[in-house]
């Protein structure tokens, strides 16, 4: 065995053993217990960046390690190939996003194997092969006919120089991020599915997954965002019309000053017709974000609109405004106005004047609540409230409920805050939405036979931002039965719907359907790695998209991903590792000066996997001298010692301490593995056992074998981190069989038990004590103990000890003066 370490050859040599036995190609097998182990694909950026290195060495230290246990392990890789990005790369330099984006891809593959991932290559996706999208264009065509997706008017950010629409990361400051624009809002026709039809069952669906992190449950429940309220109607002065609000907090009704209606809401756009003021008005709110945090802390505006409406309990006139603060996507768009109690209608109140009248005093009566200062916006006990006065708010909601659903003027609601997803894009690349519009304007889907609609990929940028609308050959579909002429829609999907369902296409990347059965054997994936920057989104419509496939017949579980981890963010100085920052570290060239198993090693022993993670070049060389150092302790041992059954054999005390510390290496490396995930305590374990095989000298052949057995975990127990330097050293250990065929270690319950130790413990010599303590006891330990021992107290009596002399497995001895 050469005594030196040559990263480069040794894992040449492991990657084509792989490769030529094609360890990793996963196959159904009904009588084997499947482990799906995923992590999330990246987008073809053009080089791996340390957060996928990180990522994506987490999921294959846990595919391997599955695997070493005896399940039927798959672990794809694909790309999430669509997106802005190549757009953004064509326009630049005049290449089409196609071939941009399957350079990208091909560089990036050549990453990945380099790093020696133990994935099913076979099973490759790319979002862009029309191979894949035409069964999102079918799925699509399903959902429309079951009306789960509809067509609307929705605001999208326009650039009126680039003539295009933004994406909202696009608009930095109300303008174009190239253009440097004032961008407007524009009102087109998109597509929409049906999430909310859902909304429940998403909800409920997290309580079925106890492995997920809480608090990615906690973000999805609260995007969700169910409440509970009461839809109220306030009859128009003007016409025998209702104005209906949403309330959570019907207990605050008889506070009711004024009532604020959203500038998009339909009363305030037949208004502005004829009132260049208050069009003026809208106009203005339509210029100004909709996104509900800038809503609530922007300055409060508003108008009244002349409008007055009677309230439902007393029959009082008041007043309606339009407000900057209410949102049109909830509710109704318009909410009753409780000044006393809800504190963006305390400032509104406050800027314009109207009355505060506070209806819900604070339960504890040594509390005040200073509406001078603030609303008081917990719950309470109603006051000037009438026939409701005294009511705690809780009881309140219920009495006022049934009293206006007994008037026919309310009833309760459940709404949610979660909104239909839009889904068109109107940009080029993208999966084609596959409808068709006709002379009349009148849309068509795509007849099944005629999918997939594939996107031309030879494209030019010259003529402006979406090549495909100077593209006849694209736009003019055949035509109709009628031979009226048909035009091809350009829209494209939202890149959320290609990630939400190729988790499934993985288990039958070839089916000449969009899933076959194989997707029942493999889902749900078993464990799914990704970062936290997608606990809302991706993982919502993924979920959103299983129950989708799930009522089309097509899988028969309820969850995609039955474990979830998320993984820290790359730091470098404390902050997020990014292009922007100018903070990176280029993985590859750490693989070319250290190898994978050095980068592998360090990402899974800095940090366990869900904290963040601080880049360090000491602790990379760190990983790299361990690696060298174990590559030593192989070659010096792998010769001079043999295996032997150890069972019931006769071994010395130190023998039996170090068999010991083999076995519950063994078993805490396969728990903090399985269960706590935490890498970085599995390997200092093994490093510790390393340093006690060093420590140890071996007399006999039983001895030797004692070593051999430590060395051999430790190659195993490595063998997912760092499957390279392990296949190779197995090799050198004389076994035929490859590690990534060996099976997981198990502990020996009787290696692991504590067999007790008998010391003497002397004060100046002499004998005052015999210590019964257990055989792996540290000299702090051994110390402490004597120090402890009553008699010995006694003969030290109070002086600091000189020293201690401690004679393993024999004798303490404390010397005081
Ligand atoms: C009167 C009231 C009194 C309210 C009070 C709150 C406190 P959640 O819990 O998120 O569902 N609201 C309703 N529709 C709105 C819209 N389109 N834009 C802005 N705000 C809207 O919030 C429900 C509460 O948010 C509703 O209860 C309503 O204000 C407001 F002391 O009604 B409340």
């Amino acid at each position: 065995m050469d005594p030196h370490y040559h990263p480069a050859a040794v894992e040449t040599q492991a990657q084509e053993y792989w490769e030529a036995h094609r360890s990793f190609q996963a196959r159904e097998d009904a009588a084997r217990e499947k482990f799906y182990c995923l992590s999330m694909f990246p987008y073809p950026s053009g080089r791996l960046h340390m957060g996928h290195v990180r990522n994506y060495t987490i999921g294959d230290v846990i595919s391997r390690y599955q695997r070493m246990c005896g399940r039927n392990v798959l672990q794809p890789m694909g790309w999430d190939a669509f997106g802005l990005p190549a757009e953004n790369a064509a326009m630049k330099n005049q290449v089409a996003p196609a071939d941009w984006t399957r350079e990208n891809i091909s560089y990036m593959r050549g990453q990945l194997q380099r790093l020696g991932f133990a994935y099913d290559w076979q099973r490759e996706i790319a979002t862009c092969d029309p191979a894949y999208y035409r069964w999102e264009q079918w799925f699509f065509g399903r959902l429309l006919a079951k009306d789960l997706v509809y067509r609307r008017e929705s605001t999208v950010n326009w650039d009126p120089v680039d003539q295009t629409v933004l994406a909202n990361e696009q608009v930095i400051d109300g303008r174009g991020w190239r253009s440097g624009a004032l961008v407007e809002k524009r009102r087109i026709p998109q597509w929409f599915v049906r999430i909310t039809a859902y909304a429940e069952e998403l909800l409920s669906g997290l309580d079925d997954l106890p492995g997920w992190p809480d608090q990615v449950k906690a973000m999805q429940r609260n995007w969700i965002g169910k409440s509970r309220g009461v839809l109220i109607r306030f009859r128009r002065e003007d016409s025998d019309q209702d104005l209906e609000v949403f309330t959570t907090r019907p207990d605050t009704l008889m506070g009711v000053t004024y009532l604020a209606l959203a500038a998009q809401h339909p009363v305030v756009e037949a208004l502005a017709r004829n009132d260049p003021k208050l069009a003026e008005f809208v106009a203005e709110c339509n210029r100004g974000s909709t996104a509900e945090a800038d809503m609530a802390v922007m300055e409060k505006k508003g108008l009244p609109l002349g409008l007055q409406v009677r309230h439902p309990v007393t029959d009082e006139s008041i007043p309606v405004w339009v407000a900057n603060f209410v949102l049109m996507e909830y509710g109704t768009g318009a909410v009753m106005s409780v000044p006393a109690h809800d504190q963006r209608d305390w400032e509104f109140a406050h800027a314009y004047q109207l009355p505060i009248r506070q209806v819900i005093a604070p339960a504890d009566p040594d509390v005040q609540a200073d509406l001078n200062q603030c609303a008081w916006t917990e719950p309470g006990v109603l006051v000037n409230s009438g026939q409701f006065d005294g009511l705690e708010s809780r009881k309140a909601f219920d009495t006022i409920a049934s009293a206006l659903a007994s008037e026919g003027r309310g009833e309760v609601q459940v709404n949610y805050r979660l909104r239909d997803w839009g889904v068109s894009r109107q940009r080029y690349w993208g999966t084609p939405i596959p409808v068709l519009h006709d002379e009349s304007g009148a849309l068509l889907p795509v007849a099944e036979t005629d999918l997939p609609v594939t996107l031309p990929e030879n494209v030019s940028y010259e003529k402006g931002s979406n090549p495909l609308h100077h593209m006849p050959e694209f736009l003019n579909a055949p035509t109709a039965a009628d031979g009226s002429a048909l035009r091809r829609e350009t829209d494209t999907f939202d890149t959320f719907m290609e990630s939400s369902w190729y988790y499934a296409r993985f288990a039958c990347p070839d089916a000449d359907r969009m899933l076959d059965e194989r997707a029942n054997y493999w889902l749900p994936v078993d464990q799914y790695i990704g970062g936290i920057e997608h606990a809302i989104l991706h993982l919502l419509y993924a979920r959103f998209f299983h129950r989708l496939m799930r009522d089309e017949g097509l899988v028969s579980s309820d969850e995609p991903f039955r474990n979830l981890l998320t993984q820290g963010m790359v730091l470098k100085d404390g902050a997020k590792m990014s292009k922007s920052k100018g903070n990176t570290v280029d993985p590859q060239a750490l693989i070319e000066q250290y190898g994978a198993d050095t980068v592998r090693l360090f990402m899974m022993f800095a940090a366990p996997p869900e904290q963040t993670l601080e880049w360090s070049d000491s602790g990379v060389e760190g990983a790299h001298r361990f690696l060298r150092r174990l590559w030593k302790l192989v070659s010096t041992h792998a010769d001079t010692t043999q295996r032997a059954d150890l069972a019931g054999a006769r071994l010395t005390p130190a023998a039996t301490a170090l068999r010991r510390k083999t076995h519950q290496t063994i078993a805490k490396v396969s728990d903090d593995i399985s269960r706590r995930y935490t890498f970085n305590t599995a390997i200092a374990a093994v490093m510790e056992l390393c340093n006690e095989i060093g420590r140890f000298e071996a007399d006999s052949d039983l001895d030797r074998a004692v070593v051999r057995e430590a060395i051999e975990a430790v190659v195993l127990l490595l063998a997912p981190i760092t499957p390279h330097i392990c296949h190779a050293l197995w090799i050198a250990l004389g076994y035929q069989t490859a590690v990534v065929e060996e099976t997981w270690p198990v502990a020996d319950p009787e290696a692991l038990r504590q067999t007790e130790l008998r010391l003497a413990v002397q004060v100046n010599g002499k004998v005052r004590a015999q210590l019964e303590i257990t055989a792996d006891a540290s000299d702090e330990d051994i110390r402490a103990a004597a120090l402890a021992d009553e008699n010995v107290q006694r003969f030290v009596a109070g002086r600091e000890p000189k020293k201690i002399i401690l004679v393993p497995r024999k004798l303490v001895n404390i010397v005081v003066a």
